[in-house]
């Protein structure tokens, strides 16, 4: 850090009183392992991770290129031509995928892919304008910027113009770029386009609240970076900004389409409900947490905890996805969370893993952890096909084949116009060994059972730590450590809800029946008695070379059940096994989906199928199926095998009915008299 600081300012970048700002902060009581310094070798992600390497980072700069992404920075830098592509920010999939390449160039190394970056950014930097501005929206022809952009520069960013937006994912690519390769070419442009932003926004200066979020976060980045107190001051003026939104009217029907769709209601501190677009919200309160914790202020700090124990409580998906309703993308109300309709967007997913893990470096609990696990093994990974390089942007709950209910997408797509997704999965996944391990002093947190190994400084000793586990499909997990010579440390095992009995945080969800098993640990070979804390295992001793930890986790399928006022789920169960939620899927269970039941006195039968989908722990058992014999308009019910498969690798072979929720008995029918379903089961 202190080689950077002098050579930004060497490069005039930082100034003198940025530099003696920085040397003392408050931040995240604990923080997390970077990335930089966890080996993956995991039999599940590792895979994952070098399809995104290999296919999808690949396949999203090839499609930057071909959809004129590229080209509107070249026009940019020309400043002639006309804006090439359909949205203002349509530069932030070139950001996103410098992020995402970036993080994959510390897990493979990739010269090439480096030295196509490098050109990148040289065409980024040349669609600066002197000052720092970077849209190309606007730089390519300013007498005639893009619709959503106004006449002037910021004109119109409470609106739709994305102009910070786009500046957020430049700041968070350019961190991203110069942690991986210790390169300053983008951070220079970031920092460039920051100062800008800075001189712009602030007390006595211009007033926005940020149309859609992302800035604050990316500047508290570059603050952590440079220890620039701007950056911070201007992160927490744009959060301090929300709440001046004239003609807030909760009762109307369309209230939606008004200040809350951009959180901006009410003054963040006075915010309770995860509300209106859900990618805005939850970059808004990830952005809420970072300025709580440099700051300290116990308002904004009470409200995100507020807002975050709605969440988990009336708003999250069984499989993790938040966002409920189509039309402005956005969270419903409470409970609300129908199946044939959930929304889910994948970038949704991939902000609420940014904020339950800001979440828990706040407080220390492992409850944030299940829940970002809960989204990783499920809502979000669903939002990627096998193959790496087709996508969901909302993530369905439920695709039935009948005419008589909206869908929302039952196939993936290889790009879309609007490519937010796509482009996010590129840059979250790559960054994941950063979620595994975290550090307060002499507490060393393991959060996600990931195999691989990590090197920490404890005690101002190097500790190794290796985990050896065939997580998620076993709950045996095995840990090495290893310090330079003995030293006393905690060791701090989550210690997962659903190994303990609980499904979420929160009484949204709930185990049908309690877990048989209890979670053991041994070290060394011998039991081990712990105490909890947070809900993690505390394994506090002095360790030596070589000691192994195993803890055992529960593993047996779960039937879980919804509150009650969760109107689509009455009467239901859903399947979970570990933290993997599952579905049935037309493929695997005769061609439908809709029709099965669980039985509550169903058991279930566990069958690793290693070439199926690439890999998967299966689950079967026999319940009723609703047979209907359309011409001789009857009704029957048979025996049939049930066969489940992880909810986040449906929609890999074909399209066709899907259910993650099953009704537990036939209390009523519906009578439907339709032909031409909507979905043709089978291709
Ligand atoms: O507005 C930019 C992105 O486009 C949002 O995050 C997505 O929800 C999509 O609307
Ligand atoms: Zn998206």
């Amino acid at each position: 850090m202190k080689h950077l600081l002098t050579s930004f300012l060497a490069a005039g970048l930082l100034t003198a009183p940025a530099l003696a700002q920085s040397v003392k902060r408050s931040d995240y009581p604990i923080q997390a392992v970077s990335f930089t310094r966890v080996k993956l070798a995991d039999s599940f992600w590792l895979p994952r991770l070098k399809t995104n390497t290999d296919v999808t980072i690949p396949a999203s700069f090839q499609r930057c290129e071909a959809t004129n992404r590229v080209k509107n920075f070249e026009m940019a830098a020309a400043r002639q031509g006309k804006f090439a592509t359909i949205f203002p920010f349509d530069d932030t999939d070139i950001y996103k995928t410098i992020e995402g390449a970036s993080y994959s160039l510390k897990l493979y190394p990739d010269e090439k892919l480096d030295q196509y970056m490098d050109v990148l950014i040289g065409k980024v930097a040349a669609a600066q304008e002197p000052d720092g501005y970077l849209y190309t929206a606007r730089t390519i022809d300013p007498a005639h910027p893009h619709n959503w952009a106004g006449k002037e520069r910021w004109e119109k960013e409470r609106e739709l113009s994305h102009e910070l937006y786009n500046s957020g994912h430049l700041y968070e690519a350019a961190v991203a770029h110069y942690e991986a390769t210790g390169k300053k070419t983008l951070l220079n442009i970031a920092l460039k386009n920051a100062d800008l932003v800075c001189s712009v926004f602030g007390p006595g200066k211009r007033a926005v609240a940020p149309g859609h979020e992302i800035v604050e976060m990316g500047l508290v980045k570059l603050y952590r970076v440079t220890g620039k107190p701007e950056y911070l001051s201007t992160a927490r003026f744009f959060i301090d900004q929300r709440g001046h939104y004239q003609g807030y009217d909760p009762k109307s029907p369309d209230a939606w389409r008004n200040g809350s769709y951009w959180q901006d209601h009410k003054p963040v501190v006075d915010q309770k409900e995860a509300v209106g677009h859900a990618v805005r919200a939850e970059y808004l309160y990830s952005a809420m947490a970072d300025v709580a914790a440099l700051t300290g202020d116990q308002k904004l700090l009470a409200a995100v905890d507020t807002i975050w124990q709605n969440m988990v409580s009336r708003k999250l998906y069984v499989t993790g996805g938040t966002g409920a309703v189509p039309g402005g993308e956005r969270f419903g109300g409470n409970y609300e969370l129908p199946n044939t309709t959930a929304y889910n967007e994948t970038c949704a997913a991939v902000a609420n893993v940014y904020w339950n893990q800001r979440m828990f470096l706040l407080h220390g609990e492992a409850k944030y952890v299940d829940v970002l696990e809960k989204v990783l093994y499920n809502g979000l990974i669903s939002g990627v096909g096998l193959d790496g390089k087709t996508f969901f942007y909302s993530n369905a709950m439920q695709i039935r084949s009948s005419a008589s209910f909206p869908q929302t997408e039952p196939q993936r797509a290889g790009w879309f116009d609007c490519s937010c997704c796509p482009t996010n999965l590129a840059r979250l996944m790559p960054s994941l060994p950063g979620y595994v391990y975290a550090q307060k002093g002499n507490d060393v947190y393991a959060n996600l059972f990931i195999s691989g190994t990590t090197e920490l400084t404890v005690n101002k000793k190097v500790v190794r730590i290796t985990q050896q586990n065939n997580y998620p499909w076993q709950g045996d997990l095995k840990f090495t450590v290893s310090p330079a010579t003995a030293t006393d440390f905690n060791l701090l095992v989550r210690l997962p809800g659903w190994a303990l009995g609980e499904a979420v945080p929160s009484d949204l969800y709930r185990f049908a029946a309690p877990v048989q098993e209890q979670v053991s640990i041994n070290v060394n070979g011998k039991p081990v008695t712990y105490t909890t804390r947070n809900g993690y295992a505390v394994l506090a001793r002095k360790w030596s070379k070589n000691d192994v930890v195993e803890v055992r986790l529960p593993m047996d399928v779960r039937q879980v059940q919804a509150h009650t006022s969760v109107q689509d789920n009455l009467g239901k169960v859903a399947l979970q096994r570990g933290p993997v939620v599952y579905c049935a899927e037309w493929k695997d269970n005769n061609g439908k989906a809709s029709n099965l039941l669980v039985p509550a006195a169903t058991t279930f039968t566990t069958r690793f199928q290693p070439e199926m989908l690439n890999g998967i722990m299966q689950l079967q058992a026999t319940v009723p199926a609703v047979q209907i014999d359309a011409a001789n308009s009857s009704i029957s019910t048979t025996r049939q095998t049930l066969t489940a498969i992880p909810y986040y690798a449906w929609a890999n072979r074909g399209k066709g009915e899907m259910t993650v929720w099953f009704p537990q008995q036939l209390t009523d029918v519906e009578l439907i008299s339709r032909k031409a379903p909507e979905v043709t089961v089978g291709k």
